[in-house]
């Protein structure tokens, strides 16, 4: 949906979740500034029992000049309602009657969604999803910056500091808001947490649950502010004895919980994903993450779900170190690489030589200095990553063509020196990997496999049901595991070399 929708009614409301924390704040006023500067001005309130008390949150009410009503025992029906950080029917959300309803949320969907609806479960905040939305309006947030700091602090606050971010966009968002008043933030995250939460902190940290086999540390807490979970995570990982932490707490609208992991073994964004496989969505990056359950999604019951899914988490994953394996080819079939069409950029042509440039894609950032010599692969996915002008040549055949795809996320450079951003996929230009001549087996996978290849010991690739499994003919400790979904498009069978006509 595009925010010039809700333009089309008069008569509009603006409700965040009960309960509301900064995003559902910073997103909703957004949204109000965004329609005020059409001529339609909104309500915009919250419901629920409770009205906000938090310090921070108070701070940020009359700092940032949030025109939000507590509004317990609503009654009228406007024509549009505009539910933020939620969704509407939720139980985390006082139901409010209107003639219509939009949603504009970053959560796992768990209801049906009315027509208007914008929900992005991958990033980080609904702030995030609003400042996109902005965007497309040509609305520059960075004007008025009590706006600025709220989407700024909306993203912070749910993100834990940003420790747990997990998607380029929300990465797109901190370095666009220029005008965020920093000092106010300090403020704000420095009353963060009351005496009695202090308290709970300690009370939580008493009662541990230590699983000795693993190494890991579970600490539940009372439902309390989700940013505690991340101190108490952070803290608990300090201890000798524990490679992976989770805090999480157990509340009738949801569970949230905190990764931290230190070791190779364990990426937290993949436990994070794991734990909410199907039931609600988390992530973050390879040592800190988070996530969200939603209780309806398990009518088993909550009470132990964090254990089980992570004693399943572990009993399923193989670990293979590629240097020390062989794999019984006997059972594995074999396969040549297809012909592929490929992007290639050259990056001297976006930049001057010698620019400091960050290059911004879905996998994380990558910083390079601009030389004549480098140029920039866009494979299948998307997935964007450096090579050098003579393997480029020795590898791939140049067309010329111009390179038109589109992807979920659409790369971008950062020229660090000048703050100019461009788009890549503009400057790129086709190239063909010729079908392959080196011959690979493959197995599809019937379990979950964490893979260290020969080439990167120190970061594994994940390998799922369906994923394959496969080794190169000349070198059987050159593993790898290729994704199921781009298994076809890749390979097809290898011929058996001697061609049956020629005899
Ligand atoms: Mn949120």
């Amino acid at each position: 949906m595009q925010l010039k929708e809700l333009l089309k009614y008069r008569d509009v409301v603006i409700q965040c979740h009960d309960n509301p924390d900064a995003d559902a704040l910073a997103s909703g006023l957004a949204i109000y500034r965004f329609m005020e500067a059409n001529g339609n001005t909104p309500e915009f309130i919250y419901r629920g029992p409770n009205e906000i008390s938090k310090s921070n949150l108070i701070i940020m009410l009359k700092e940032l000049e949030i025109p939000i009503t507590y509004a317990p025992d609503y009654d009228r029906v406007p024509q549009l309602l505009v539910t933020v950080d939620c969704q509407y029917g939720q139980r985390n959300v006082t139901t409010t009657e209107a003639k219509h309803v939009a949603v504009i949320d970053h959560h796992q969907v768990t209801e049906k969604l009315p027509q208007i609806a914008e929900v992005r479960c991958t990033v980080g905040s609904c702030a995030t999803v609003v400042w996109d939305m902005l965007r497309v309006e040509g609305f520059d947030p960075n004007e008025d910056k009590k706006l600025a700091t709220a989407l700024y602090y909306g993203l912070y606050t749910d993100t834990n500091k940003f420790s747990e971010l997990s998607h380029p966009l929300d990465r797109d968002m901190i370095d666009s808001l220029v005008s965020v008043n920093k000092s106010l933030i300090t403020q704000m995250s420095n009353s963060n947490i009351t005496l009695e939460e202090l308290e709970l902190t300690g009370r939580a940290i008493l009662d541990y649950t230590y699983l000795e086999d693993i190494r890991c540390l579970e600490i539940k807490t009372e439902p309390c502010d989700p940013n505690i979970l991340g101190v108490i995570s952070d803290f608990a990982m300090e201890t000798a004895e524990v490679d992976v932490c989770i805090a999480y707490y157990i509340s009738p609208d949801e569970i949230k919980f905190s990764v931290r992991s230190c070791v190779k073994e364990v990426h937290a964004n993949e436990l994070a994903e794991f734990i909410t496989y199907g039931i609600g969505g988390g992530g973050g990056h390879l040592l800190k993450a988070g996530g969200t359950i939603r209780p309806e999604k398990i009518p088993e019951g909550v009470e132990d779900i964090i254990y089980n899914r992570v004693r399943e988490y572990y009993s399923m994953f193989e670990v293979l170190y590629a240097k020390d394996t062989l794999l019984d080819t006997s059972k594995m079939k074999m396969y040549t690489k297809k012909e592929q069409k490929l992007g290639a950029v050259k990056l001297s042509d976006v930049f001057e030589i010698g620019s400091p440039v960050e290059i911004r894609t879905l996998e994380g950032d990558i910083h390079i200095t601009i030389d004549d010599e480098t140029y920039l692969m866009i494979g299948i996915e998307g997935e964007v990553y450096p090579i050098s002008a003579e393997k480029l040549d020795s590898s791939y055949d140049l067309t010329g063509f111009d390179f038109k795809k589109s992807f979920e996320y659409e790369p971008s450079i950062r020229n660090l020196a000048t703050d100019e951003l461009k788009e890549v996929l503009p400057y790129a230009k086709t190239v063909i990997s010729p079908p392959g001549v080196a011959r690979i087996y493959a197995f599809p996978l019937d379990h979950w496999v964490k893979l260290f290849t020969t080439w990167d010991e120190e970061k594994y690739y994940s390998g799922v049901p369906g994923d394959y499994i496969a080794v190169r003919e000349d070198d059987p400790h050159d593993i790898y595991i290729i994704s199921g979904k781009l298994f076809d498009q890749l390979y097809k069978p290898a011929s058996s070399g001697i061609s049956p006509f020629l005899t």
